[in-house]
């Protein structure tokens, strides 16, 4: 590194040198001399400031995601790397024009599904546990991975959010709120069939909830994070109403959906 400082330093003075000299003036010769070296140390520190700055934004950069923050897969992600505090670059994936089906983006992700995270030559789907994995050790602690007992717990409601929470969330969501953007018809048997699945998952979590501030225990987690997106698309229909009518969860969700991380993810969906 100091070998590379004098040589930049040294090549720098005959830089300034031939301008110097291209200006045919001693006076600003010597006034150009002096303050060259009068600023030298100055030079460098600027150098090496903005060395090192490109080489930290080069590295924290390296995170991609495709997908569009209206999504609630996109924005589980995004959600999950800003709790985190990882800088990341979002790349728009349109599904309403089926941009996430093009052969390209298949390459990556071969169900057609986003989001996509590339960290480096890692690309992903399935993202969350990722990040909060590498990044354990900065932000929010999603996985409580100092306590195995925590942790443990942390998994079991991650997991239940996938197989017992999300599908006939999702499918709600599907009947009430997406069909009806795209002129279709709400199915109600569907919806009638899907609300008392939901009704009975959420008496479970008014029952833990009543007991633990969060579900995996008295700590915000990567399980609680996990269910904002499409519980956020919910309370926009009138099934909220599952919701607001279970005490602890309605705390629970006032709770977790008014965090910063996903208050600024509603701030890139109406960009
Ligand atoms: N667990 C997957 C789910 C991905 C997923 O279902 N993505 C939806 C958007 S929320 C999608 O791309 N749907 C379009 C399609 O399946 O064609 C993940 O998080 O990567």
């Amino acid at each position: 590194m100091v070998e590379y400082i004098n040589n930049y330093s040294s090549k720098q003075s005959s830089y300034i040198l031939s301008l110097v000299l291209c200006s045919k003036s001693p006076q600003l010769f010597l006034l150009y001399l002096y303050l060259f070296l009068l600023l030298k140390p100055t030079f460098v520190l600027l150098f090496l400031s903005i060395f090192s700055k490109n080489i930290i934004s080069q590295a924290m950069a390296a995170v991609k995601v495709y997908g569009m923050p209206l999504s609630s897969c996109t924005a589980r992600v995004l959600t999950c790397l800003i709790e985190k505090g990882v800088e990341y670059e979002l790349i728009p994936r349109n599904l309403a024009v089926g941009e996430h089906k093009q052969p390209t983006f298949l390459a990556k992700q071969p169900f057609g599904q986003i989001p996509v995270l590339e960290d480096g030559d890692l690309t992903l789907f399935a993202i969350a546990k990722y990040v909060a994995y590498k990044y354990k050790d900065q932000g929010t602690d999603l996985l409580r991975h100092e306590n195995v007992k925590e942790s443990a717990l942390v998994l079991v409601w991650t997991e239940v959010e996938s197989q017992q929470y999300n599908p006939p969330i999702s499918t709600l969501v599907y009947e009430l709120l997406i069909k009806g953007m795209y002129g279709m018809t709400t199915d109600q048997a569907v919806v009638d069939a899907q609300s008392e699945k939901l009704g009975k998952v959420l008496d479970v979590y008014e029952a833990r909830l009543t007991e633990n501030k969060y579900l995996a225990g008295n700590s915000y987690s990567l399980a609680d994070q996990n269910h904002i997106p499409y519980t956020y698309f919910l309370m926009k229909t009138s099934a909220a109403s599952l919701i607001n009518s279970r005490p602890h969860v309605k705390a629970w969700w006032e709770d977790i959906s008014s965090r910063p991380s996903f208050q600024k993810v509603l701030t890139l969906t109406q960009k």
